[in-house]
């Protein structure tokens, strides 16, 4: 049996004012070309399909074709939402995407409930991402308390549901971040512990971590990576695309990296003012989307020659606004870790006083729970 695994498409996904729903359209038709080719017989889909909970009708309109192009194939699919999906839009559409062969599960069942499926004569877990709040109840004060006890929640959801073939769209510990979900991994925030994995698993096909990389050997887990680099943030040369895995009737998966380059390539330019001219010609020529960090003051007029002068530059930003990223990820304040997160983006202060805000608010309601 041949499983295509793919995830964290974020269709609807706009950076700094640029769609990038067409490059990953583009992706999408190149994943259905290698499902014809390789004679692949079960697509699994690991959530983060869409970028948002509201997305345009042309990013809607990708994944609907997607998945007629596969029933044309005759290949069925199973689909969990991620923590970015619109889940009950989704659950809502099951029906229909039912109809063109495509099993859609936006939020979590048990195995009494019929969280675990077949598909092609396998038994395979459906576990949609779980929101951190439903998992944790607010009394626990304690950071290290709430974060046990979502490791021991997911433990057991993962035990209910242990399965041959097992899609879960959650982080585990230990985790290389690709960046666009670098924030939880800064924050020392929640995740699963390898331990967790059913050992009777024999795939667990993983989403919801962009860059694409095996995580457990025994049982044996993946992350697929995203489709088309996302965000500048993410690394240029960070693995990514979508894995082939050879199931044979017994004995061990084989998984087959599609390393591939979809869409734009994100760079940033870090520069000092003086170098800018003398690499203009570079900037120029770089074939994707472009970000500049430059050391030193720039007026607005030079900015807009900037602006000018490159077409693909998407975000100029004075270096020395942020800290920069600690070495090795050492555990960081809340309010540091989203300053560096927002950075990353692009998105300034506005967002960071609103942060600290509902930062204040929850910490006053949680003192207020325990007591
Ligand atoms: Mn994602």
């Amino acid at each position: 049996m041949r499983l295509l695994h793919t995830a964290d498409w974020h269709l609807g996904k706009i950076l700094k004012g640029v769609d990038r729903t067409p490059e990953i359209g583009e992706a999408l038709k190149s994943l259905l070309e290698i499902v014809r080719k390789e004679r692949v017989d079960l697509v699994l889909v690991s959530g983060d399909l869409f970028d948002r909970p509201q997305v345009s009708a042309e990013a809607e309109g990708h994944a609907v074709e997607f998945f007629l192009r596969l029933r044309e194939l005759g290949v069925p699919a199973l689909v969990i939402a991620g923590n970015h999906d619109p889940k009950e839009r989704l659950e809502a559409l099951s029906p229909l995407f039912a109809l063109a062969g495509a099993e859609v599960r936006g939020r979590l069942l048990f195995r009494e409930e019929g969280g675990v499926v077949e598909a092609k004569g396998l038994q395979a877990a459906l576990l949609p991402f779980v929101s951190e709040r439903v998992l944790v109840k607010r009394v626990l004060q304690e950071a290290e308390e709430r974060h046990r006890t979502y490791a021991e929640a997911m433990r057991r959801v993962l035990a209910n549901l242990a399965s041959p073939l097992m899609l879960g769209h959650f982080a585990l510990e230990g985790v290389r971040p690709g960046g666009g979900e670098f924030f939880f991994h800064l924050a020392g925030s929640y995740a699963v512990p390898p331990s967790a994995l059913p050992l009777s698993a024999r795939y667990l096909a993983l989403g919801h971590i962009h860059r694409q990389q095996q995580v457990s050997e025994a049982p044996l887990a993946w992350y697929s990576g995203s489709l088309i680099q996302l965000e500048f943030g993410e690394g240029e040369d960070a693995d990514r695309g979508a894995l082939l895995v050879e199931l044979p009737p017994s004995g061990p998966a084989r998984v087959h990296p599609i390393r591939e380059r979809w869409g734009k390539p994100l760079k940033t330019f870090r520069l000092k003012k003086e170098e800018l001219d003398g690499r203009l010609w570079e900037m120029e020529r770089f074939p994707g989307y472009l970000r500049l960090v430059v050391e030193g003051r720039l007026s607005p007029a030079e900015k807009e020659r900037l602006y000018r002068a490159l077409p693909h530059l998407l975000a100029v930003e004075g270096a020395g606004d942020l800290p920069p990223p600690s070495p090795g990820g050492a555990e960081v304040g809340l309010k540091e870790a989203y300053a560096r997160y927002l950075g990353e983006r692009g998105e300034k202060e506005a967002l960071l006083e609103r942060f600290e805000e509902v930062l204040k608010e929850v910490e006053s309601e949680t003192l207020a729970a325990g007591a």
